[in-house]
């Protein structure tokens, strides 16, 4: 019997590149996001091993339902890849939209923690699963414009750590995934509220990951022996690396 992985934001980006990889090892993927069209053209063209299921992660009734609104034959999710989130603006705090940090917040923080509090009872009852949560570099290193996204990343760091202590004793894995400049998805147009030529200026020059690299790495995790759970991965293109801390002087 194959495992099942609901992927969260599979419509674009990771979450699309980790659906293709886990139909390809012989998982089943529950697909969800807020764009249907997206996810119905998805499990058309893999067949009965992808199952649309149209979520937006701050929907709180809807995540709450969620275990008991998937067929019954969908139910028991052995993998959870909390990936759906987004970055929006790059002004500084003192300047940036409220709006856009609530956003944020609703998104990568709030909704990512309902989801969780939804599939894991499941998990801990059937005494298997794993939940692999995207951060990001950014929640280790600040950079300018980065303020809430970067600490709701270091918010879903710690809180992938802190599910560890709670579920030890438990065979319920927790991965927190944290990747540096990844090119090739939607992440900086939506930044950037679509001004494409912006996004695309952010890659400039660069070779940056690419959205099979991030997969290549769940899957790793996903596949290892149940015995081993790898509590964080930070990864960066070999072009990047974090910089000096910064000084101001005087003139
Ligand atoms: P994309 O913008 O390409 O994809 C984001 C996905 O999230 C989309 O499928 C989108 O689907 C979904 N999403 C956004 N809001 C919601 C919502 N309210 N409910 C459900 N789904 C939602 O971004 P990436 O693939 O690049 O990024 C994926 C994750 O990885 C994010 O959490 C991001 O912060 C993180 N990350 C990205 C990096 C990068 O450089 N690209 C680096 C490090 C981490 P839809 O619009 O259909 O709902
Ligand atoms: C995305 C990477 O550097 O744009 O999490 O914050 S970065």
């Amino acid at each position: 019997m194959s495992r099942t992985a609901l992927v969260t934001g599979a419509t674009a980006g990771f979450g699309l590149a980790v659906a293709h990889r886990l139909v390809r090892d012989g998982w089943r993927v529950i697909a969800t996001g807020r764009r249907a069209g997206r996810l119905d053209a998805l499990a058309r063209e893999m067949g009965d091993r992808v199952l649309a299921h149209a979520l937006d992660v701050t929907d709180a009734a809807a995540v709450a339902a969620l275990p008991g609104s998937l067929p019954a034959a969908w139910q028991e999710v052995d993998a959870l890849i909390n990936n759906a989130g987004l970055a929006l603006g790059l002004e500084p705090a003192h300047k940036a939209r409220i709006e856009d940090w609530d956003r944020m917040v609703a998104t990568n923080v709030t909704g990512l923690i309902h989801v969780t509090r939804a599939l894991l009872p499941g998990m801990v009852a059937r005494d298997r699963g794993h939940i692999v949560n995207l951060s990001s570099v950014a929640a280790t290193y600040p950079y300018p414009g980065g303020h809430i996204y970067g600490a709701s990343k270091a918010f879903v760091e710690q809180f992938s750590l802190n599910l560890r202590a709670d579920l030890i004793g438990t065979n319920v894995r927790v991965t927190s995934i944290e990747p540096g400049l990844c090119g090739g998805t939607e992440f900086s147009g939506v930044r950037f509220g679509g001004d494409q030529d912006r996004a695309a200026k952010v890659y400039e020059g660069t070779e940056p990951l690419t959205a099979d690299d991030i997969a290549e790495s769940i899957a790793w995790v996903l596949h290892l022996p149940a015995r081993m759970n790898i509590n964080r991965i930070e990864m960066m293109p070999t072009c990047q690396a974090s910089g000096p801390l910064a000084v101001k002087r005087t003139a």
